[in-house]
């Protein structure tokens, strides 16, 4: 096999040769598809959005050449073809794993099987078969915490990293080494080739995620999970839940149960809402996990409590209940941070959410508090971090958080769109590391274009090229590269109410800041990017999963995988 040390140069996208360039018929089915001028069909339709029968190209046995050993997204770190090496899956292929690879090697087979139809046996123990196998390890290469390496040559195929998030990632760039059809959920003809040489991957940044926001409108458990399921996808490692808000509380508190029998009745324009019960947040916490994505729960402070206020009049400045509100303004509601109710309140919340929630951090939220001054509300949010700590989290904000004292650890989420910001530098200077979300740049809910079906659009329109377009660390003035942890794209739910229109605005966007969160600068590069994006197109089609087909990225025409006959 060969090897590729880690000290390689980073190549990034460039050794992509090989793949081909859309084709004129490609690029008039997109303009058909424009010229519809309305969401295609799988923005419209969840569900497999490419059936038999559609108007769409029919494969033969045969379906669609190798994918290249670099077209992966986010760009893999070092890629390494080795021409004439590949390895082709088989009906006899056997995943097979040390004892503690075992769930990636289940992973890896539950992802393969229902296209391939292959029987995919999973075996455990310290070494496999020497030929014919995919072949999972953790050993210590040097790869870091999430770093991977895979090794494909024609006898099999070794995933090996220092950890089970390692692992769960190159089980991921295996799929995406596979040809499109293997998203089908039913089986299809092969062949399942897989491109010969290695690939040695670790992110730039140890913090990659989304934020969704289930207060606005509700998502239930299996809709947040489809979520994630799009974020592992991509490598994010952290899903961000926006629990509470003006117009609805989502998250169930033993200690204060009218949150969500009363706070969580309500949605933006009046719906039902919806809330989790311990379970259920137990439930998407515990899916994320072994997807290696981490949940950060916001309980947002001292603003947007309109709806606890709604469950508990005594919590309200006025000690009055006011009626729920559906609307979309934000900055008039807060808890007052003058009395000792508050915080045994936010002590309460804290303490079960942090009980609930495994992973490090808390996020307070801190945004547009527009009706407490600023003395009050630094002391509160001083305190609150107290409070954060006492339950063993580390706390995460919004930037607003800056001017409070510096709490160890504390991490700021930059939600501005200024390169200067002398408050958020000088909380840097005093210990604060940043997770940066530009809502020019990472905002989810803005639209694509002006004209866009859905959106808001006060940090203007993010096209995918804007949302690629930068670099985290090179955003802000006065703040220097190691204070960035990471990047994380907000998908803030106000004009967003199900899961077509979720899907709408997470992709094609969601896996330009992934990329951006996972890859070298060195590999950054649009048009390599726009060229693999459009490659992820057939995978959504093929696994049934909306997205926008936007004009700035070449769509190949879809194909239907011809259904798999015996031997194939
Ligand atoms: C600002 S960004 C907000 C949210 C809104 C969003 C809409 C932030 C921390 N607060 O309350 O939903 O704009 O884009």
């Amino acid at each position: 096999m060969s090897t590729t040390p880690s000290s390689a140069p980073a190549t990034g996208p460039d050794p992509l040769a090989g793949t081909r360039e859309p084709t004129a018929a490609d690029l008039a089915g997109d303009a058909a598809a424009l010229a519809a001028g309305q969401l295609p069909t799988a923005e419209r339709a969840p569900g497999p959005a490419v059936v038999p029968g559609a108007v769409v190209a029919t494969s033969a046995p045969g379906h669609s050449a190798t994918v290249a050993l670099g077209d992966v997204l986010p760009a893999p770190a070092h890629v390494r073809p080795v021409p004439g090496a590949d390895f082709r899956l088989a009906e006899q292929t056997v995943i097979h794993g040390e004892p503690a690879a075992r769930a990636a090697a289940d992973q890896l087979a539950a992802l393969l099987r229902p296209a391939t139809g292959f029987p995919l046996p999973v075996t455990v123990g310290p070494t496999g078969p020497a030929t014919g196998a995919i072949t999972l390890a953790l050993v210590d290469p040097d790869l870091g915490p999430e770093g991977y390496r895979l090794d494909i040559d024609r006898t099999g195929v070794r995933l090996t990293a220092a950890t089970p998030a390692g692992l769960g990632h190159g089980v991921q760039t295996l799929r995406q080494l596979l040809p499109a059809a293997v998203e089908s959920p039913t089986p299809v003809a092969g062949p399942w080739v897989l491109p010969g040489g290695t690939i040695a991957d670790r992110p730039r940044f140890g913090y990659r995620g989304a934020m969704l926001d289930v207060a606005r409108h509700f998502f239930a458990v299996d809709e947040v999970l489809r979520v994630v399921d799009h974020l592992a996808r991509y490598k994010l490692n952290h899903l961000h839940l926006h629990l509470t808000d003006d117009q609805g509380w989502r998250i169930a508190v033993e200690s204060w149960p009218r949150l969500t029998e009363v706070g969580g009745a309500t949605a933006v324009g009046g719906g039902p809402g919806g809330w989790y019960s311990r379970d259920d947040y137990r439930r998407i916490v515990g899916y994320a996990a072994e997807r290696h994505v981490t949940v950060v729960p916001e309980i947002d402070l001292p603003g947007h409590t309109h709806a606890a206020l709604t469950a508990y009049g005594r919590l309200a400045p006025d000690g009055v209940a006011p009626p729920p509100y559906t609307g979309t303004e934000v900055g008039f509601s807060y808890l007052d941070p003058d009395r000792e109710l508050t915080y045994s309140f936010v002590a309460d919340v804290l303490g079960e959410v942090a009980a609930l929630t495994p992973g490090p951090y808390l996020h307070i939220g801190g945004d547009e508090a527009f009706k407490v001054p600023a003395d009050a509300y630094a002391r509160f949010v001083d305190r609150v971090q107290r409070i954060v700590a006492s339950t063993g989290k580390t706390v995460l904000g919004w930037h607003q958080i800056a001017p409070a004292p510096h709490a160890p650890g504390r991490v700021l989420q930059f939600w501005g769109r200024t390169a200067d910001d002398p408050v958020v530098a000088d909380a840097v200077r005093r210990g604060a590391r940043l997770v940066m979300s530009p809502a020019d740049r990472t905002y989810l809910d803005m639209r694509y274009t002006p004209d866009s079906p859905v959106g808001h659009d006060w940090a203007g329109a993010i096209d995918v090229r804007r949302a690629y377009d930068w670099d985290p660390t090179g955003y802000l003035d006065d703040v220097p590269a190691g204070a960035v942890l990471g990047v994380a794209a907000p998908l803030w739910t106000e004009y967003v109410t199900s899961r077509a229109e979720l899907e709408h605005m997470l992709l094609p966007r969601l896996p330009a800041i992934a990329e951006l969160g996972w890859s070298p600068r060195a590999s950054h590069d649009w048009t390599g990017f726009r060229r693999r994006l459009a490659a992820q197109g057939p995978r959504w089609e093929t696994a049934g999963t909306g997205y926008h087909r936007c004009p700035e990225v070449p769509w190949p025409v879809a194909v239907v995988p011809a259904p798999r006959s015996a031997g194939s």
